[in-house]
């Protein structure tokens, strides 16, 4: 095995977005390209002689080769141990851990995430760094700017090794070990919920459940914790092997996406809990019995329950939400007397806050909620704490949520997602809307005034970091909230997003449709940025 210097020339297009750096998988087939972003990455680390890498993906198509590829260049530049999960897998928050546990500093994990998979679908790389969290928006930029003026990078010629069985391989001055992906994960869960209870819970009669794997990531991980450790019946996993091509579906555990989970959980036979995850085992989302859980309530009932999972036993330091997300959190943290921080789009800016330990439970309203066990949104912690909820509290998850909505009132949420638009377009209309902020209040559409007006800037109270350009949000007269943003983990077009929510409290209309609660508020849009026009879309390609 001889260490390789190879020549190579720029990519100008590795600018990683909202999650990583996400391309098309013929992008990612281009020679060269994997090998100068991954060398981008460890440059921009500087030294890694004597230091500890993880290394793993959600399965997806092009995952093994590009390991074989990774462990090479990591090898080139002298990590003293590299840590692979056995078959290329590892769930993003299992990476998280491991990052954190081992004492690496950093981890790759290979995935697009929610984006489907196949030759013909989308790669992905991140980088999480020590902490165990994305990249911080700076680190991420100087990535960026490595690989722009890249011209070389350093691999050992190697044989390619086998990771389908728990082994350790010396290659060069690398120690390359096989792990199980699983086992510490599992173990870390354990150490936070009432097993017992949840076990209890999922044994009991009358209490159905399905957990659906989507054919990603999170198979191995839900079979070994809610079918091995507790006890749950064979079966209730259900897509549970990851294939590929995620057998063709699209891994967003979302309405539209998981309705075969939503069929599952309505009607008269309806299962009493059902719970999805993504591509990288990230996101949740999770259904009561005829009941479809919105991610911000989501967030906002597990904190203010929080004392009912032992490991929150003593009480949350804080919260945070990313900026679309409804402020129904904020509510509870107002009555809990504990800071709340609305932060950007993207789990990267949660970081800092939970290494202050400014926060314990932060989420986002794309089915993203976690702690400060990890530094990721975790999909099967979210799925065990409300385990743990209604084991505690011996309520449906309806019941939970309508509690809830009683004492705090609701925030009426929804999405409407424009996918695969022109992208000058949509730059043109958000550039024009933000030319026209400042005129914007006091301005009437649609029945509604508007009384405030901004684009959003975040400036990071703990490293004092500034973050601006972060989405439109727009404030109207009966306490609604219109926020426009474009997303930043697409590769074709644009996906223009927008997010309505408006408060109704407690004593108002708890169980309407949002759509309908909103439509003022969604027509208001319409007026605002024309956007049939501009989408050439007369309906959203998914709402939530
Ligand atoms: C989307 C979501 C964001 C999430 C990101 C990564 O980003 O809106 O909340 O953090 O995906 O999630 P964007 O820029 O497309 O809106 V995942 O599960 O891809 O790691
Ligand atoms: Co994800």
């Amino acid at each position: 095995m001889t260490l390789q210097r190879v020549e190579t020339a720029a990519f100008s297009d590795q600018k990683p977005g909202t999650s990583g750096l996400r391309k098309a998988v013929s992008v990612f087939q281009q020679p060269h390209y994997l090998e100068n972003f991954v060398q981008s990455v460890f440059s921009t680390l500087g030294q890694c002689e004597g230091q500890t890498l993880i290394v793993g993906g959600d399965g997806r198509y092009l995952n093994d080769q590009a390991i074989q590829r990774i462990v090479s260049l990591a090898a080139g530049n002298r990590f003293a141990r590299v840590l692979v999960g056995r078959h290329g897998i590892l769930s993003t928050p299992a990476a998280s851990h491991l990052i954190r546990e081992y004492g690496a500093c950093g981890g790759i994990i290979l995935s697009a995430s929610h984006n489907p998979g196949g030759p013909d679908g989308d790669f992905g790389i991140k980088f999480n760094a020590a902490n165990g969290g994305p990249a911080t928006e700076q680190m991420t930029a100087a990535i960026h700017s490595a690989s722009l003026t890249i011209d070389h990078y350093w691999r050992v010629d190697m044989p390619a090794m086998s990771i389908d069985e728990l082994a350790t391989v010396q290659v060069g001055e690398t120690r390359v070990e096989v792990i199980d992906p699983v086992a510490a994960y599992a173990d870390l869960m354990a150490s936070l919920f009432n097993f017992e209870a949840i076990a209890a819970l999922l044994s009991a009669p009358g209490f159905r459940m399905r957990f659906d794997a989507m054919h990603a990531v999170t198979g191995p991980y839900a079979i070994e914790i809610f079918e091995r450790r507790l006890g749950a019946a064979g079966g209730t996993v259900i897509n549970a092997i990851p294939l590929p091509d995620f057998g063709g579906g699209h891994p967003d555990p979302n309405q539209v996406h998981a309705a075969g989970l939503v069929a599952l959980c309505s009607g008269d036979d309806a299962l009493q809990f059902g719970a999805a995850s993504d591509g990288d085992g990230d996101r949740n989302m999770v259904l009561g019995e005829n009941f479809y859980l919105n991610p911000c309530d989501s967030l906002a009932v597990l904190a203010a329950n929080a004392t009912l999972v032992p490991a929150y036993a003593d009480g949350i330091a804080g919260v945070a939400r990313s900026m679309p997300t409804s402020r129904a959190v904020d509510r509870v943290a107002d009555h809990l007397g504990v800071p709340v921080f609305e932060t950007p789009t993207g789990w990267k800016f949660f970081g800092n806050l939970l290494d202050a330990g400014r926060i314990t439970l932060c989420g986002e309203e794309s089915f993203g909620t976690g702690s400060d066990h990890v530094r990721e949104k975790d999909g099967i912690w979210a799925v065990l704490f409300w385990l743990n909820l209604i084991a505690a509290r011996e309520q449906s998850l309806a019941a939970i949520v309508r509690d809830h909505w009683a004492q705090y009132g609701r925030d009426y949420f929804t999405r409407h997602d424009y996918e695969g638009i022109d992208s000058d377009a949509a730059g043109t209309m958000i550039k024009g809307l933000i030319d026209v902020l400042p005129n914007l209040r006091g301005k009437d559409i649609n029945g509604l005034q508007i009384i405030d007006a901004d684009e959003f800037a975040y400036r990071d109270p703990v490293d004092d970091s500034l973050s601006q350009g972060q989405g439109v949000r727009i404030f109207f007269n009966d306490g609604g909230r219109l926020v426009v943003r474009l997303s930043g983990t697409g590769t074709q077009g644009a996906t223009l997003r927008l997010y309505f929510d408006r408060h109704v409290d407690g004593s108002g209309r708890l169980n309407a449709d949002p759509q309908q609660v909103l439509a003022p508020l969604i027509n208001a849009a319409e007026d605002l940025l024309s956007i049939e026009n501009t989408t050439g879309l007369d309906t959203p390609s998914l709402i939530t």
